[in-house]
Order: structure tokens, then sequence, then C-alpha cells
């Protein structure tokens, strides 16, 4: 009896999923939208899903606060527990029209740019760079024109993602208000969410394992700088 508890035990924590709730040092959902998962931690597994964007609880309901940033900080967006699966961090952002707000705009349409991407360590298998990381800083562009942005954290968990549909993606969006900025961002690569990434992507199907990766592709545009 004890030694099947401690297999179980063994188990879920293996099979631990995760969620994205907090940036920098504020409280849960402060200024990150809740998403549908905030019980469940479960992965969005529809690329073509509106879910893919910022996986909200309620579309179109935001966190009640905006985050004011200096461009070129760097900030902690964090997980919880921790990114226990392996695969690739991304960070995009797109300014709010004017006119909107970042506490209420969809964030519908070619409006997002990549902003941060990682790469696994290859060779004798993928390790990857936030693998049981509690957080991943990203720096928020010094180049930014100033005003209101969805900043959105993506984690694909690469581990049962050798079919379609086998890839999981945490995901959440916060809300932020650049101030700082030298206004010189011109992203060349913007995309939408659903629409950027397709379930057959190299680097979103693909088996990890076996035949052990000797390159990795991620999914969408390229990361931007300034
Ligand atoms: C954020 O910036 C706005 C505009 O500069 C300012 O009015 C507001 O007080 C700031 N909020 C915080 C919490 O510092
Ligand atoms: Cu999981």
């Amino acid at each position: 009896m004890k030694f099947s508890i401690a297999i179980s035990l063994l188990v879920s924590a293996v099979e631990a999923h995760y969620i994205f709730p907090s940036i920098g040092s504020s409280a849960d959902w402060q200024y990150v939208r809740t998403t549908a998962n905030f019980q469940s931690n479960g992965p969005v597994t529809n690329v073509n899903s509106a879910d893919i964007r910022c996986y909200e609880r309620n579309r179109g309901v935001g966190a009640n606060g905006v985050l004011n940033v200096t461009a070129g900080q760097a900030l902690p967006y964090n997980a919880k527990a921790s990114i226990s699966h392996p695969g690739p961090m991304a960070f995009y952002i797109a300014q709010v029209p004017a006119g909107q707000s970042a506490k209420t705009w969809s964030g519908e349409g070619n409006v997002w740019s990549k902003i941060y991407q990682d790469q696994p360590r290859l060779g004798g298998g993928m390790t990857w760079p936030s693998n049981g990381a509690r957080s991943v800083s990203v720096t928020i562009p010094k180049c930014l024109k100033d005003g209101e942005y969805l900043l959105r954290a993506e984690h694909i968990g690469l581990h049962s993602a050798g079919s379609a549909g086998g890839a999981q993606f945490y995901i959440s969006c916060a809300q932020i208000s650049v101030s700082g900025g030298t206004g010189t961002y011109s992203p060349k690569n913007l995309v939408a969410f659903p629409g950027a990434y397709s379930a057959s992507d190299p680097g979103i199907m693909i088996n990890i394992y076996y035949p052990v990766p000797t390159s990795y592709r991620p999914p969408g545009p390229a990361a931007e700088t300034c």
C-alpha cells in the first residue's frame, strides 16, 4: 500500500502542469489576465483555438492593473509551480491601439511581435534553459514606443509532441504600460494568434527523444531586436 502511494505521488509530480500568473513582484493575476487553467494548470493543445492567444478565463475581461515598466527593464515572468516540462520559452508583445485599453483590448489581428526566444542545448539530448525554472526574465525592448502593451508569455511542453496536438502550450498575457522608450521599434514580422502556428510546424510536432534531434526550429517568427 505504502509503495503504491509513493508511486502515484511520483507520477503526479512528473506530470505536473503549470501556469504563468504574475510578473515582477506583483500578486497573481494583478497584472496578468486570469487564465482558463488557473485551477487545473492544464495546457492549450489546439493551436487554432482562440485560447492560443492569451488563454483567458473570460475573454475581454482583463486584469485589474496595468504594470508600469521602463523600456529596457528586465522583469521576471513567474511560473507556478515551475516549468516542469521540456521545451522552448518565448515572449511576444503587442501594442494596444489608440483609444483602447490594455485592460480590455482583445489582442486580435496581426499585432504580435516576438521579443524573446530561447534555444535548447543540443548533443546527447535537448536541454532547455527554462527547465525547472520558477521565472524567466524578459527584457522590455529599449526601442519601444511609449504606451500600453500586452506581453504574452508562452512555454511549449514538448514531452509528448511526437504527434499532432501533442504539444502543450502554457500561456498568459500581462498588461503593461511602457515609458522611457526611444520609439524606433519597427517589427518586421507581426503575427496573429491564432494564425501564427500550425499543428505540424517542425518546432511543434517533434519527437524530442528519438531520434534525438540535431537542431530545433521554434515556431513563429524570429525574435526581433532594437
Ligand atoms: C503609472 O504611470 C502612470 C502614468 O505615468 C501614473 O499616473 C501612475 O501613477 C503610475 N502607477 C504607479 C503604480 O506607479
Ligand atoms: Cu503538464
